[in-house]
């Protein structure tokens, strides 16, 4: 063997081994999942890894008996979710949508910017785009734990045919299932603020890990001027090389001029519209002008 070829099969060896041991290297994990390839063959290993070891693959997952979601099947969404990046058609029940919207109003949350300074807050705080008076605020934001004293939350996140859509389109059981969620405010910033404030209003993919999806719900009603998301639809699995080698962030221009404008999807929906989506896809949040709104995320890895 030659130095190189040896240098390279142990590169390999370490990329296999982390991979099978779970140990983190967000490195390699970048670099990996930027490919659409490298995510399918961390599914086909982690699946592998089920296979050899059936009974652990959810034994540390907490899974509802019954749906909350009537009259769904699963295979319909991971279709879907394949083809274009995105799947619609899920509701969620009325009075989870009202615990939720309870929740996000009495529960500390944390912006950026000089907000971050001000450590935890409530939404009632923020008045006019600024909070406590003093920071201006686009963005205030959840975390996990916080979001684990929420109980429809939780009930989200055991729930069988969520579970089981993400199972179907990672091709594993979730190893790790994160909540987030988010007001975006209305805001009369200029946009160069809005976008340092906010930073999801830049078109992007994520890279959250190997593989990942998610379920976004919307918790107020959103139209067109309330901070619609918005996507690029089919980007998922297809990015020009010199995006996959560029930073996450592109421009409305790059994208729309790569994409085409007419497949870009603007998504309304009113309090309880959910919908399934793959993260490496371009997407952006945008800001609202007529009133803050409210999604709920849960994120699949
Ligand atoms: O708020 C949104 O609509 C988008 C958020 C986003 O891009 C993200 O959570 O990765
Ligand atoms: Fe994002």
């Amino acid at each position: 063997m030659t130095s190189d070829t040896l240098k390279y099969s142990s590169a390999f060896s370490k990329l296999t081994e982390r991979t099978w041991t779970g140990k983190h290297n967000r490195t390699m994990e970048r670099l990996v999942a930027r490919f659409h390839l490298g995510r399918r063959a961390y599914s086909f290993l982690q699946s592998q890894r089920e296979i050899l070891n059936f009974n652990d693959a959810k034994q540390h997952l907490q899974i509802s008996p019954k749906s909350v979601f009537d009259g769904v099947t699963a295979n319909t969404y991971v279709e879907k979710i394949r083809q274009e990046g995105v799947a619609f058609g899920i509701n969620l029940p009325a009075p989870m949508i009202d615990e939720i919207y309870q929740y996000a109003c009495t529960a500390p949350c944390y912006g950026t910017g000089t907000a971050r300074d001000e450590g935890d807050f409530l939404i009632t705080e923020v008045k006019n785009g600024y909070l406590r008076g003093k920071h201006p605020i686009a963005l205030a934001e959840f975390s996990n734990s916080t979001l684990m004293g929420c109980q429809a939350i939780n009930n989200l996140v055991q729930d069988p045919l969520l579970l089981e859509v993400a199972r179907n389109y990672l091709g594993y059981w979730p190893t790790k299932i994160l909540r987030y969620m988010s007001w975006t405010l209305v805001s009369s910033l200029p946009e160069e603020q809005q976008k340092r404030l906010n930073e999801p209003v830049i078109y992007h993919y994520d890279i959250p890990s190997y593989n990942s999806v998610r379920i976004y719900f919307y918790i107020t009603d959103v139209d067109a001027s309330s901070g619609p998301h918005i996507m690029m639809k089919n980007s998922h699995d297809k990015k020009p090389l010199k995006m996959l080698f560029a930073p996450c962030q592109q421009t409305d221009d790059a994208i729309h001029n790569y994409y085409g404008k007419e497949k870009e999807i603007i998504i309304e929906g009113n309090r309880g519209f959910g919908f399934f989506q793959d993260p490496y896809c371009f997407h952006k949040a945008t800001t609202p002008v007529t009133s803050d709104r409210l999604l709920l995320q849960i994120r699949y890895f």
